[in-house]
């Protein structure tokens, strides 16, 4: 049996990082209902994200997405955030929301657009450098709507050119992360739309060049645990965005959907030495929060995925290789399930407790005042999300 004590370990010092996009309001294309108290500027959403620090110990991290959280000074907002007791972590481009970017960004017919887009990664390393962010976050919405659009391996060429350019202009500890999606906004073909896709690209790119695993990208049905091990055998896994899906890129609280799923991914992260700060996954969550109230769905999500770490962790390796190595499918099935069927909830309080932490993260957020606070001070919040 995994020795507890080890066990606790690992699960005090869990990264978990937190979007400021979740902060905000956001919806579908039908309607967003606005919350009140929602941050208004970039600084706010910081504050945000440290309640949820506050309360969960595990959640010191909180990932920027430019332009929504352009600011003049990013110095003022990385001390604003250490003040706060949290960092400011992955810096998220986005290359999707302009005009220009009708047929795409960095995979555009055009050379001028995809100039464009480049520079606006180019400019996103420069946040990086002051905001002292380890992680370049890349999703393209590039991609076709129809055959015949476009060519295929021209938008690839381009693609790979614009990443070239941006890897170049890495720190020696900075990384790129490439994010996958199967399909969204385009229709036909995206151009990054599967892991092997962005796998191939940071093949080429280079060792600070990693695929991210958002687990609403995928076809239903995809063994996304797969993907988590053939990635972390590589040294190729960059991070995850979190999130769950029912249909499509539902972006839903984390283990909300499918905790079973999150346990089996965490599983492989755990086997595999994912989980030491050295091996440099980002445990990032993605999520926008469209009914339900916003921090704590925040909290609620990064408890989802303390569980399923803390279920993964309970994992009895010896005894699943032993069962593997006899050929006992039964065998190996049950220690896997033993462990998620645990009743973790009993040992993250006493985790939590002995941080010096309320054991009800959730219970200690609504004590602190914080919402009545920003109901009170905050007038007119910004939209997160698409067409912020
Ligand atoms: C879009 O579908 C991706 O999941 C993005 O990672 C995300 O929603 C956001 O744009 C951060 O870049
Ligand atoms: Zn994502
Ligand atoms: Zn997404």
């Amino acid at each position: 049996m995994p020795e507890l004590r080890a066990v606790k370990t690992a699960l005090k010092s869990q990264v978990i990082e937190t979007p400021s996009w979740g902060y905000g309001n956001s919806g579908t294309r039908f309607k967003v209902f606005a919350e009140p108290g929602v941050p208004r500027d970039p600084f706010e959403k910081v504050d945000d994200a440290a309640q949820v620090h506050a309360v969960t110990g595990v959640a010191p991290v909180v990932s920027l997405h430019i332009p929504w959280d352009r600011v003049e000074d990013y110095t003022a907002l990385a001390r604003h955030a250490k003040e706060r007791g949290v960092r400011l972590g992955a810096i998220n481009a986005n290359t999707f929301q302009d005009d220009v970017y009708r047929l795409g960004s960095v995979a555009h017919p055009d050379p001028k657009v995809r100039r464009k887009a480049v520079d606006h990664l180019l400019e996103c390393v420069d946040i990086m450098d002051t905001t002292g962010s380890r992680d370049l976050k890349l999703w393209f919405a590039d991609g076709t709507n129809y055959p015949g659009q476009d060519d295929i391996t021209a938008r690839q060429d381009r693609l790979a050119e614009a990443l070239a350019e941006v890897y170049a202009r890495l720190g020696a500890e900075q990384r790129m992360l490439l994010e996958y999606k199967l399909f969204e906004p385009s229709f036909y073909t995206t151009d990054v739309p599967d892991w092997g896709t962005s796998y191939a690209h940071c093949l080429a790119l280079g060792e600070r060049a990693q695929v991210v695993v958002d687990t609403g990208h995928h076809a239903p049905g995809t063994n996304i645990e797969f993907i988590v091990a053939f990635l972390l055998r590589q040294k190729k896994l960059g991070g995850f965005d979190f999130n769950s899906r029912f249909y499509a890129d539902d972006d839903l609280m984390a283990g909300a959907a499918d905790p079973f799923q999150l346990f089996r991914i965490l599983h492989e992260v755990a086997k595999n030495g994912g989980f030491a700060p050295e091996t440099g996954v980002a445990f990032l969550l993605d999520q926008c929060h469209n009914i339900e109230g916003k921090i704590p769905a925040v909290i609620r999500s990064v408890m989802n995925v303390q569980e399923a770490t803390a279920k993964a962790l309970l994992v009895d390796l010896d005894a699943l290789r032993a069962a593997q190595a006899a050929g006992d499918v039964l065998g190996g099935n049950a220690v896997l399930m033993d462990a998620y069927n645990t009743d973790v909830r009993p040992l993250l309080a006493e985790v939590r407790a002995e941080q010096g932490l309320d054991p009800d993260p959730l219970a200690a957020y609504r004590a602190s005042g914080h919402q009545q606070r920003i109901v009170a001070d905050r007038v007119g919040g910004t939209q997160a999300g698409w067409g912020a």
